[in-house]
């Protein structure tokens, strides 16, 4: 394995990948496949990523979990069974094992292990890589394979640390089971987490305390278990989804309806809303009509259909008032989706209070006074999401070339080339990084299997051709940025206040986060930079 030496407790090994996540666990098969001296650090003490930080209660993938998946072995895909159309975290979890364990991933995974500085070598061409515990890796290739959704966001809110019950960030939520019960709970925080929390803890708590910002346009989730004749259909059709995510708008097995908004009638519309609305899935998001995240008027139409639905499973009209989103159309923001989410509303111990309306002023010893008064809580959930994109990134030093530091570079605005490499930074692979459909515009397995085989290819490229480094050109770079801001201003989704657009972060430059042009048109561009020999590229 790698060379250490006692001297300068100094690893040398051919490439470090950081996270040990759908993306990672790739990674390292496939750069061992290349015969690559290669080890994941994962902060977490488990293998799962995103699936092992966020294990709140309700915690549950928004996608099929027949297309989120791994599609390199035919073998592992015969013998893992999925459950559910849509499974639980623990499910997602125990299936990454699965795939760690078949693939003896595990032995090259250092647990307990975080990242914080990277600094490039330009006389080397290689990365010296720190770690908290004062363990130094020196590695020709970096991966970042950190994920999207890492860093936890906390509201700034006066007195949050003096609360005396018990917090929780639902990202960074423990192990073992809490006991709501009897308990009075506030929950801050309406996004997809915030939803599948409320919904799975109203039963359970004495009373719970909802403090939302932005209401949703959340869509419900149609779930059902997959028994043996499901499963055996679902996986007669892996070879054409294999194929078929890679070829659409989001990474998923569907596309939008080839017809064009305008050319169907009102009810034709109607028709179609309905239809994908009975799917119960993100498809009613991505696959009705292209118009819905370019044409006002086309949205607003969707919007209304989705409030309309929304209304009727309220019993309050007052409550109903507030859960409607208004000022923004649907599809800009993150769809959630949920199950009986509404109704959690019309129980008597659930309390929605509009923070717009009467403003959290802070947080006390005892819950949190709002305009209108004190609630007392026992308990706080943080669902409040995550500095996307940037965040598992810019919390590490990475010093590339000249000393710039990636993190000083991304705050004057996030540059990258695909959201692969960025210039400045040789050797540095990202994986699920900003400006790539990844960032949050794709279904993750679809995206973090094809960025590792470009990495993979690339690297075996750079190696074959005797070369020590590449990096993207700063013209190439700019070109692709400039490009993703053509394609991201001819939607509507920067016109909403968004983790997507970075306004849930203090001070972050607004700049929609991943690339908008399609999960297809993004694949065939990387291909086509592979195949046309690296020319956007600086080789050394
Ligand atoms: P999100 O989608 O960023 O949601 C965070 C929520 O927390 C959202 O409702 C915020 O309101 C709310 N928030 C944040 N700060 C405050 C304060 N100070 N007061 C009140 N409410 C606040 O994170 P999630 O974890 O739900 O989802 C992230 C992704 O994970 C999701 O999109 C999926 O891709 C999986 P806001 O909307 O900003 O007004």
């Amino acid at each position: 394995m790698s060379q250490a030496s006692p001297a300068t407790n100094v690893q040398t090994l051919d490439a470090l990948i950081i996270g040990a996540g759908f993306t990672g666990l790739y990674a390292i098969y496939k750069l061992r496949g290349l015969g690559l001296n290669v080890r994941a650090v994962e902060k977490g003490t488990g293998i799962g990523g995103t699936w092992y930080w966020n294990r709140y209660p309700g915690a549950r993938t928004d996608s099929q979990s027949y297309v989120y998946q791994y599609w390199f072995s035919d073998e592992l895909l015969e013998e893992w069974n999925w459950s559910e159309r849509f499974p639980a975290q623990e499910e997602t979890e125990r299936y990454l094992n699965f795939v760690a364990d078949k693939f003896d991933l595990r032995k090259d995974v250092q647990f307990n292990t975080e990242v914080v500085t990277a600094d490039y070598n330009e006389d080397t061409g290689r990365w010296l890589v720190r770690t908290k515990d004062g363990e130094q890796f020196d590695v020709q290739f970096l991966i970042t394979c950190a994920g999207g959704l890492t860093e936890p966001v906390y509201p700034n809110i006066p007195g949050r640390e003096t609360f005396a019950g018990t917090s929780y960030h639902t990202s960074r939520w423990p192990k073992e089971p809490v006991d709501f019960s009897g308990k009075r709970v506030g929950v801050i925080g309406t996004g997809a987490t915030g939803i599948q929390v409320i919904q799975t803890i109203a039963k359970d708590v004495g009373h719970l305390t909802v403090f939302q910002r932005t209401p949703n346009y959340a869509i419900p989730m149609r779930n059902y278990k997959l028994d043996a004749d499901k499963q055996a259909a679902v996986k007669a059709r892996y070879p054409e989804h294999k194929e078929l995510v890679h070829k659409t708008f989001a990474g998923f097995h569907y596309t939008a309806d080839e017809r064009s908004f305008y050319d169907c009638t009102p009810e034709q519309r109607r028709e179609l809303l309905e239809t994908l609305w009975e799917d119960g899935s993100l498809k009613f998001w991505t696959g009705s009509f292209a118009e819905v995240f370019t044409d006002e008027a086309a949205n607003a139409e969707v919007s209304e259909f989705v409030r309309e639905k929304i209304r009727a499973r309220i019993d309050d009209p007052a409550v109903a008032e507030k859960l409607l989103p208004r000022d923004y159309g649907f599809g800009t923001r993150r769809v959630p989706l949920e199950t009986k989410y509404f109704e959690a509303y019309n129980q008597p111990n659930v309390e929605l209070v509009d923070v717009n309306a009467t403003p959290i002023e802070a947080i006390t010893p005892t819950g949190v006074r709002t305009s209108a008064g004190e609630i007392e809580l026992d308990v706080m959930i943080y669902a409040t999401g995550f500095d996307a994109g940037t965040g598992a990134l810019t919390t590490v030093q990475i010093r590339g070339r000249d000393g710039k530091v990636l993190g000083d570079e991304w705050r004057e605005g996030i540059r990258s080339y695909l959201g692969l490499q960025v210039h400045g930074f040789p050797n540095l692979f990202m994986g699920m990084a900003p400006l790539s459909p990844a960032a949050a515009f794709c279904n993750v397995p679809t995206c973090s299997q094809q960025q590792v085989d470009w990495m993979t290819d690339t690297i075996a490229y750079v190696r074959d051709t005797g070369r020590r480094s590449i990096e993207p050109s700063a013209a190439a770079e700019a070109a692709w940025v400039a490009h993703h801001e053509e394609v991201a201003a001819a939607t509507l989704v920067p016109k909403t206040k968004s983790w997507y657009m970075g306004s849930n972060v203090e001070g972050k430059k607004p700049q929609l986060l991943a690339y908008i042009g399609g999960v297809d048109a993004y694949r065939v561009k990387c291909d086509e930079v592979k195949e046309q020999g690296y020319q956007e590229f600086e080789l050394a």
